[in-house]
C-alpha cells in the first residue's frame, strides 16, 4: 500500500474555488501558491477520524505485504516529528499528533512491513530545497547544504526513531550520482537492511545498475511490456491522483486491479498500489472497496501471486491470459474465456512439461489437455469459474 498524504489533502484539488489541474499533491507548483499560504493548510489540518490500526487492517485485508506512506512530499511538509523544522504535524497542526510512529507501532503488532518516502530533491517549502522558482532565487539556493544539514539528518530521524524501516522510498532523482551515493552509504551504515527505491538515481535501468539503488522503479503506472530479470517495483494510482482530490472519481474497477497485480507479477515485479486519503484522516471509501475486492480474490487465489514471478518464457500481449509461475507450477490465468471450450497456451511445448491441470480452487478435478504442435490446449467448461481472472494450475514434471 502506497499511502500519499499531506497537507495537499485540505484543498483536495481546489485552489481559490478553481479545480487545479494535475495530480492532487502538485496543488501548490501547479496553482503557484507562495510558501505564506500553503503554509497556513497547516492551522486547518487536523485528521481526527485517523486510526493507524483501520489503515493496517485495510491494507492487510487487501492482501498488501507492505506499507509505503510520504514522510515527506515535494511540498516540504513532514508527516513526522523532526527537530529540523517546525514545519511538521506535530508542531504546526492542532492535530499534534505523529502518524508515522502511529502507523509504525501497529505495523508492527500486524506483522506488516513499512517504509517511507522521502522527496530527497524537490523541496517547495526549504529555500535551498529544489523547484520553487516562484517564491525563491534559484541561483542564490544551496542545494548541498539542504542536502546534508536537512535531509540527511532527516532520513536518520526515520532510520532511528520508527523502528525497523522496511524501503525508504526516494522520488525523481538525485541531481549527481555522487549525492546518490552518498545518501546511500548513509543509508545502509544507519540501517543494513532496509531497501532503497531505485529513484534515488532516477528511473532508468543503468543507474540501478550502478548500484544506486536496490531495485527498478518503473515510471509511475507504467507495467514494461516484457518480463524483467532484475527486482522491479511499479508504483499505481487507483485513479488518477496520488494525493487525495474530492473531485476524481476515475477509478480503476477492482478487476482491473485484480489483472494489473497479475500483469505485474507474471513479469516479475511487485505491485505498489496508492491510495490518498482525506484531510479527516479517512482512506476514501471507493479506495477501501476496491481494495476489499482484491483481497477476496486473492484470499482464493493468493498461490499464483505471493512468492510468483515471471514464467520462463514470454506470453503473446494479445493472448487472452497471463502466467505466473513458480518452481513445479504454472499458473494460467484467464481473461477472456474461450468460446469453443478449448483455451490454447501458445508456444510452449519446448519449455513445459504438464503432469496435470486443475483449477486452483477446484484443485481434485482434473482437466483434459493436449497438444497441438507447439501450444498446449487445455479443455474446459463452458463458462469461467471466475469471469475477471479464472486461474488453471499446471503441475510440472521437473
Ligand atoms: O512527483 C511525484 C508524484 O507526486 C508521486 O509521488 C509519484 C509516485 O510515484 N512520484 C513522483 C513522480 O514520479
Amino acid at each position: 500500500m502506497f499511502i500519499h498524504w499531506g497537507l495537499y489533502a485540505v484543498p483536495a484539488g481546489v485552489w481559490e474555488g478553481r479545480c487545479i489541474p494535475g495530480i492532487g499533491e502538485w496543488i501548490m507548483y501547479n496553482a503557484k501558491i507562495s510558501v505564506k499560504e500553503y503554509e497556513k493548510l497547516a492551522e486547518k489540518f487536523n485528521p481526527i477520524k485517523f486510526n493507524a490500526r483501520e489503515w493496517v487492517h485495510l491494507a492487510k485485508e487487501a492482501g498488501m505485504k507492505y506499507m509505503v506512506i510520504t514522510a515527506k512530499h515535494h511540498d516540504g511538509f513532514c508527516m513526522f516529528n523532526t527537530k529540523y523544522t517546525d514545519y511538521n504535524i506535530v508542531k504546526a497542526t492542532p492535530f499534534k499528533r505523529d502518524p508515522l510512529k502511529e502507523l509504525s507501532e501497529a505495523c508492527r503488532e500486524e506483522g506488516l512491513k513499512l517504509g517511507f518516502y522521502y522527496s530527497q530533491t524537490l523541496d517547495w517549502h526549504h529555500p535551498d530545497g529544489m523547484g520553487n522558482f516562484w517564491d525563491y532565487d534559484l541561483s542564490k539556493q544551496n542545494f548541498l547544504k539542504y542536502f546534508r544539514e536537512y535531509v540527511k539528518p532527516q532520513v536518520e530521524e526515520l532510520l532511528t526513531n520508527y523502528g525497523p524501516v522496511a524501503v525508504l522510498w526516494f522520488d525523481i532523482t538525485t541531481p549527481i550520482p555522487e549525492l546518490a551515493r552518498e545518501l546511500r552509504d548513509f543509508v545502509l551504515n544507519l540501517s543494513p537492511n532496509t531497501i532503497i527505491s531505485g529513484r534515488i538515481g532516477g528511473y532508468l535501468r543503468y543507474v540501478m545498475c550502478k548500484g544506486l539503488g536496490d531495485y527498478i522503479s518503473m515510471p509511475d503506472n507504467q507495467i514494461p511490456d516484457k518480463r524483467i530479470e532484475e527486482y522491479w517495483e511499479v508504483p499505481m494510482t487507483l485513479n488518477d491522483t496520488w494525493g487525495y482530490k474530492s473531485y476524481d472519481h476515475n477509478w480503476k474497477s477492482p478487476g482491473r486491479v485484480i489483472q494489473i497485480l497479475v500483469d505485474v507479477v507474471s513479469k516479475g515485479g511487485n505491485l505498489l498500489l496508492n491510495v490518498g486519503p482525506t484531510a479527516e484522516g479517512e482512506i476514501p471509501k471507493p479506495s477501501a472497496n476496491i481494495l476489499l475486492e482484491v483481497g477476496r480474490w486473492l484470499k482464493s487465489n493468493g498461490e499464483s501471486i505471493y512468492g510468483a514471478g515471471a514464467a520462463p518464457f514470454n506470453t503473446p500481449t494479445d493472448a487472452p491470459y497471463k502466467c505466473t509461475y513458480k518452481p513445479g507450477k504454472l499458473y494460467v490465468h484467464v481473461f477472456g474465456w474461450p468460446w469453443n471450450g478449448r483455451l490454447r497456451i501458445f508456444e510452449v511445448k519446448d519449455e513445459i512439461e504438464p503432469e496435470r491441470a486443475f483449477f486452483l480452487t477446484a484443485p481434485h478435478e482434473s482437466l483434459e489437455y493436449n497438444w497441438d504442435k507447439k501450444d498446449l490446449i487445455i479443455h474446459v467448461p463452458e463458462k469461467p469459474l471466475d469471469p475477471i481472472d479464472t486461474v488453471i494450475t499446471i503441475q510440472l514434471r521437473e
